[in-house]
């Protein structure tokens, strides 16, 4: 695993806790920091260990998006080629994201901006403090949303209102966000990392692979037909009927007491 201090990992109780820190710069991309998050996620999804990940912002942001230190056009040269760092840097992280079958907790501690707010937007569980704002700033700059911007805005929220955020790079204040069901909830600032991490807690405690296939199917049934679902449904509910978790759930119901699941 790649090892720097523009991510601090830390795995405890089966919660791995990555967290961006870059806070100087609010936590804006520069490679080293992208390469970092990809191994954490990469780790995340390797160790079986692992099974709830939580992200945040280090300092009073979350994450500014791309570090425009980085595009400095005054420092001459050709124009950067931005497909490929889109596909060097970004999407191997959003795929990772939505590809990882354990739960992934995002807690907002500040503004997330650019890719940074679309980066929490691919999380399972978005919680941002109440301080905290979205802001799609790719227009202020002349680019297009990306890091699955215009996806996820769009299915989220519709078009008007991903259209108006998208084209105007309006912040969106946390609790605004929580009332348009764009993020699960925004809370006071001091209770976001305690209830950020109870949560990833409590998920880590969970039942894994059915926690896991139910993100699978969640995400598959924006482009299924319903009777691909009811197909897919079947054949996860197959596999989850035969877990060890499954078992450890049943009979803790009927013994009356609370599961131990081990994720198995
Ligand atoms: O390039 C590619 O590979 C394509 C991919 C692009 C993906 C993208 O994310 S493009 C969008 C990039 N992000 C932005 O355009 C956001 C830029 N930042 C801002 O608009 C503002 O900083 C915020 C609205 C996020 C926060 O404003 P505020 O007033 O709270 O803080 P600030 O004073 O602007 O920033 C604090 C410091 O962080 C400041 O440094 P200083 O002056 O104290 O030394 C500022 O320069 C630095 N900072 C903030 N954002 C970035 C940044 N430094 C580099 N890159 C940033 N994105």
């Amino acid at each position: 695993m790649t090892q720097s201090d523009t991510v601090l990992v830390a795995l405890n109780d089966g919660v791995l806790r990555l967290t961006l820190n870059r806070p100087e710069k609010l936590n804006s991309f520069n490679e080293e920091m992208h390469l970092a998050l990809r191994a954490g996620l990469q780790r995340a999804h390797d160790d079986a260990d692992v099974r709830a990940v939580l992200l945040t912002g280090a300092g009073r942001g979350f994450c500014a998006g791309q570090d425009l230190g980085d595009r400095d056009p005054r420092k001459g040269g050709p124009a950067p080629d931005l497909g490929h760092t889109l596909e060097t840097f970004y999407n191997p992280t959003l795929r990772l994201l939505r590809a990882l079958e354990k739960p992934v907790v995002c807690a907002v501690n500040g503004v997330a901006a650019g890719a940074g707010a679309n980066i929490a937007l691919a999380c399972d569980i978005v919680l941002a403090a109440k301080s905290a704002k979205f802001i799609q700033a790719f227009a202020k700059i002349g680019l297009v949303p990306d890091a699955g911007g215009t996806w996820s805005l769009s299915r989220i929220l519709g078009e008007p209102r991903a259209k108006a955020l998208a084209l105007t790079a309006e912040p969106l204040m946390a609790e605004k966000a929580a009332d348009w069901g764009l993020i699960w909830k925004a809370v006071e600032d001091e209770a976001l990392l305690p209830e950020a991490s109870a949560l990833a807690q409590s998920l880590a405690a969970g039942p894994t692979l059915g926690l896991g296939l139910t993100k699978r199917l969640i995400q598959a049934a924006a482009t299924n037909s319903l009777d691909a679902q009811l197909d897919m449904e079947r054949d996860c509910q197959r596999q989850a009927g035969r877990s060890a978790d499954y078992a450890e759930g049943v009979t803790a119901f009927l013994e009356k007491r609370k599961p131990e699941f081990r994720g198995q």
